[in-house]
């Protein structure tokens, strides 16, 4: 698929620490190790609907992994997918007479101007799961002949199950015992009630074609495959058999990335599929999980419509830490907004004081598992200097608008 532009990246002077990120699978703050290339996978939209500010928050949390990186001085090799078939798409459209695959290249247009408008440094590899069918496919055939996968005992439809012993790991990833792996694999997608698999948490990896849904011809049978294998696939392809970083919000914690480490790993053989599993909190509306199945959204495109600056939406999505929980209230956009107005106001003097140490501390909390909130307090405090007692420094307006520009994605 086409991804999305962006502005060009300028380069800030001097260097930082070396970014350290939260691992879900080792539960510590670790430093990354990516080599001159960093690679990163993060799980894309099922787009059966607008973006809201819950996929906007995680986006960006990753957003700013790529820009440490680059700050850094790494190539970042960044890999998106777009979940472009599955359940919910086929539901919404057949609810709104739509065809699926009309509502699915509508609302990931709409989600590429959201970002673009955000200033997300795009995947230079957007994927669809249509348009890679084939390698998923082949993907699931190796896993088939390698009896890493099965096909469940229903003559009917003889769908095929990845087996959840296929690697000695299973598990490793979420740290999740069984009874949580059944109860969650329930919520996400999965059919733990299913009769004839081997374990109740196995996860689909190629459905038979039924009567009425869309399928694809290949070497297993017509059928349409499974969700987490569709991800695996698609990063296996591009970024090789380790990545520094596989991401997402906490919800895919299980069991999408606990299969897609499993399906990579029993594939590849090597292990751990991703140095580094990271996952964004989950933004809520009004005391509950902001979702589409609950319908409590807050959408990027609609405060775009409503003339809101998307430089203030993303400023008031990064006064929260990635990985916290946190609520959508009205009150943090207006804070973003005064926020932007004292920066720009700042930013755009003939002079102010030094911002060197400033444009260390921004760094410094960044790559300490972005800890975006202290970063904006740093140049909050060099606004507020800059604004009240002026300053000498003819050059520290330019840089303090170059490293929030880089760092933060801000244009000032
Ligand atoms: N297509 C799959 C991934 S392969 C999927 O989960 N799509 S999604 O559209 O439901 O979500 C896209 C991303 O936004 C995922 O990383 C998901 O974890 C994240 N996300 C969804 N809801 C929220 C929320 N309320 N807060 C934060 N992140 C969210
Ligand atoms: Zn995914």
């Amino acid at each position: 698929m086409q991804t999305w532009s962006s502005t060009p990246l300028p380069s800030v002077p001097g260097s930082g620490p070396p970014l350290r990120l939260f691992d879900t699978a080792t539960g510590e703050i670790r430093p990354t190790t990516p080599g001159a290339t960093a690679r990163m996978y993060v799980c894309g939209i099922t787009p059966y609907d607008a973006t809201h500010l819950g996929h906007a928050a995680t986006y960006l949390a990753f957003d700013l992994v790529n820009r440490v990186w680059r700050d850094s001085g790494h190539d970042v090799l960044y890999v998106q997918n777009v979940t472009d078939i599955d359940e919910p798409l086929l539901e919404r459209a057949q609810r709104d007479q739509d065809d699926w695959v009309v509502l699915g290249m509508r609302e990931t247009a709409l989600f590429r101007e959201d970002m673009e408008s955000l200033r997300v440094l795009p995947p230079q590899h957007y994927i669809g799961a249509v348009e890679a069918m084939s390698e998923i496919s082949e993907l699931v055939a190796k896993l088939l002949a390698s009896g890493a996968a099965y096909r469940i005992d229903d003559p009917e439809y003889p769908d095929v199950y990845f087996d959840s012993a296929a690697t000695r790991e299973f598990g490793y990833e979420s740290g999740y015992d069984e009874q949580t792996m059944r109860t969650l694999s329930a919520e996400r997608g999965g059919d733990p009630q299913r009769p004839g698999k081997r374990n109740p948490v196995d996860a689909l990896l190629w459905r038979m074609a039924r009567e009425g849904e869309p399928s694809w011809d290949s070497e297993l049978g017509q059928g349409r495959p499974g969700w987490h294998v569709e991800c695996t696939a698609i990063a296996l392809n591009r970024l090789g058999s380790q990545i520094d970083v596989q991401g997402g919000g906490s919800d895919l914690i299980f069991p999408h990335h606990e299969f897609g480490a499993a399906h990579a790993e029993a594939s590849t053989g090597v292990h751990p599929f991703a140095r580094h599993y990271c996952h964004a909190g989950m933004i809520a509306l009004d005391g509950e999980k902001m979702s589409k199945s609950k319908g409590n959204l807050v959408f990027v495109s609609k405060l775009r419509a409503d003339g809101v600056d998307p430089a203030a939406v993303r400023l008031a999505l990064l006064a929260g830490h990635w990985r916290s929980d946190r609520s959508w209230e009205t009150e943090l956009l207006r804070d973003a907004e005064a926020r932007l107005a004292s920066w720009r106001e700042a930013a755009n003097l003939d002079a102010g004081p030094p911002a060197e140490d400033t444009v260390l501390r921004l760094r410094t909390h960044l790559a300490d598992d972005l800890d975006s909130p202290k970063a904006l307090a740093a140049v909050d405090a060099w606004a507020r200097e800059a604004r009240e007692r002026r300053g000498r420094d003819e050059q520290a307006p330019a840089l303090i608008r170059t490293a929030v520009d880089a760092l933060l994605g801000v244009a000032l």
